[in-house]
């Protein structure tokens, strides 16, 4: 498998999940980081199927789409579940934290000064559906009993929620005690204290 290669801006955004998954499953990444500057002349985001990035190869694969990335990821290194129930499941979870990930960016990029607050207090409302599915699996992940790509996914949302409010979990135990796991996992734990981690702001426009 691989090599595989990532083209990005520096920054976690839409590579957060892939590279923490990435890391956890022993796979070696190359990073190639995309300056703005030259992005803004155009001629990769013209090479680009949907004229953005992320851009990931594997050897002569070429795909966008961050959530398409992770299902190749997750085919790629038996992270999608044992068999066609779980891989929808699976999916069905990964499409969940999708529409998380779009209300969270909407209010960064869009209502940061204007929309945080109420947010925040929405967030229950949001985070208890994942806290019912992983109370009720009972194993520590969403579906089945080993991490799957949308486990990875969630996490990281998960963790830039807590920068946003570090008690968002308080009321969802079986979060934060995924959280708590997934953060502890070996491979994980190295790369979350790597600099090439540290490094990157989890927003393209510096909001945390
Ligand atoms: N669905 C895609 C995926 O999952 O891979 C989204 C990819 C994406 O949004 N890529 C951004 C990009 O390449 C970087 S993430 N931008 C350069 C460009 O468009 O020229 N995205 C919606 C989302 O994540 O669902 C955003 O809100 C991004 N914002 C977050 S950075 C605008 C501007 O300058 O304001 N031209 C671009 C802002 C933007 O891309």
């Amino acid at each position: 498998m691989g090599p595989y290669t990532i083209t990005y801006f520096g920054v976690r955004g839409r590579c957060g999940a892939l590279r923490i998954m990435m890391a956890d499953q022993g796979q070696e990444w190359k990073e190639i980081l995309m300056d703005f500057a030259d992005w803004t002349k155009g001629d990769l985001k013209a090479s680009c199927v949907f004229g953005q990035l992320p851009k990931f190869e594997d050897g002569g694969l070429v795909l966008y789409q961050s959530n398409a990335i992770l299902r190749h990821l997750g085919r790629n290194h038996d992270a999608y579940g044992k068999d066609g129930k779980e891989a929808a499941r699976i999916d069905m979870m990964c499409d969940g934290v999708e529409d998380l990930r779009l209300k969270y960016g909407k209010m960064i990029y869009q209502e940061y000064d204007t929309g945080k607050d109420q947010y925040i207090k929405d967030l229950p409302n949001h985070l208890d559906k994942f806290e019912a599915v992983m109370a009720k699996n009972k194993t520590g992940f969403l579906v089945g009993d080993k991490p799957s790509f949308a486990d990875y996914s969630l996490f990281e949302v998960l963790l830039n929620h807590l920068v946003l409010c570090s008690s968002c979990l308080d009321t969802s135990p079986s979060l934060k005690s995924f959280v708590e796991k997934m953060s502890a996992r070996p491979k994980i734990k190295a790369f979350l204290g790597s600099d090439a981690y540290k490094k990157l702001p989890i927003n393209g426009n510096g909001k945390p």
